[in-house]
């Protein structure tokens, strides 16, 4: 399966990883604004030569309970990370994890390929912002917002309405004008989902696929694998690449991961013995 997003077609026939790069306070160094912008800078270059295939920056931490960003710091952020890695040209495409139109349109003149939205283009103008550029989408599935969204989620059938859900958004985006070798959907492990939720989406990732789009997964680190192991997120290493090269044989195109080396060689064993 092909995506085709900005100047660049990624070859989904064989799953990739996209490794994460978090441009807030806490995730480089000492917080100063130059400092995060070079390590952020440094570590995308180091995910590229463990072999990511996308990277995906972010300004806004999206954890359970995570404090929102305003608009104006979230630009701060990324936008400079963006601009210092397209003047490298990088060979691999960028992509924006954000839900706010006005951070999309920046980071795709600044030259994003991907909008990557937590809350599935239904922020007002998200929609437009992708369709009026030539970035490609991930359309994620979120119940509630990461300040509320695991203090109770419930439905009726999870697998049924989330699969809704992404069917609705992909409709959406094509009667927009975003052509379906631009769309990919993913079902948003961890966001407003009990662990039970996480399974049962887990084991239906193949009735996904019937929605002709490419599947992105993000499991790593999270904390359904922690109820699973026991875990604390700094040794969720093993369960996360475990995670990845199930979601792969389950037929997911793009693995959003933390641990790019560790996962790119694994899926090399599935593609291998597919
Ligand atoms: C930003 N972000 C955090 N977790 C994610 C996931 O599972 N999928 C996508 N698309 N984005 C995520």
């Amino acid at each position: 399966m092909q995506f085709h997003c900005g100047r660049f077609r990624l070859d989904l026939d064989t799953p990739k990883v996209m490794g994460i790069i978090n441009v807030t306070p806490d995730s480089f160094s000492d917080g100063g604004q130059f400092n995060q912008i070079d390590f952020a800078v440094a570590h995308a270059l180091d995910l590229i030569e463990q072999g990511a295939a996308v990277l995906d920056i972010g300004g806004e931490s999206t954890r359970p309970n995570a404090t929102p960003v305003p608009l104006a710091e979230e630009l701060q952020r990324v936008i400079p990370v963006i601009e210092a890695l397209v003047a490298r040209d990088i060979p691999v495409p960028i992509s924006i994890d954000t839900y706010k139109p006005e951070v999309m349109r920046a980071a795709i003149a600044a030259g994003a390929s991907i909008v990557n939205d937590i809350r599935g283009l239904q922020e007002k103008g998200a929609l437009e912002a992708v369709a009026n550029s030539h970035a490609g989408v991930c359309i994620m599935h979120m119940q509630g917002m990461p300040q509320t969204m695991q203090l109770e989620p419930h439905y009726d059938d999870v697998v049924a309405e989330v699969k809704q859900f992404l069917r609705e958004q992909r409709d959406a985006c094509l009667t927009a004008g975003i052509a379906q070798d631009r769309i990919m959907l993913d079902p948003g492990f961890g966001f407003g989902k009990t662990r039970a939720h996480n399974i049962a989406l887990a084991k239906a990732l193949p009735q996904l696929l019937d929605l002709h789009c490419p599947l992105l997964v993000g499991l790593s680190r999270k904390s359904v694998l922690g109820q699973m192991t026991g875990n604390d997120v700094d040794a969720r290493l093993h369960a996360s690449v475990a995670a990845a090269v199930i979601s792969a044989m389950q037929g997911a195109h793009l693995l959003r991961v933390h641990d790019v080396k560790a996962t790119v060689e694994a899926l090399k064993v599935v593609a291998a013995l597919q």
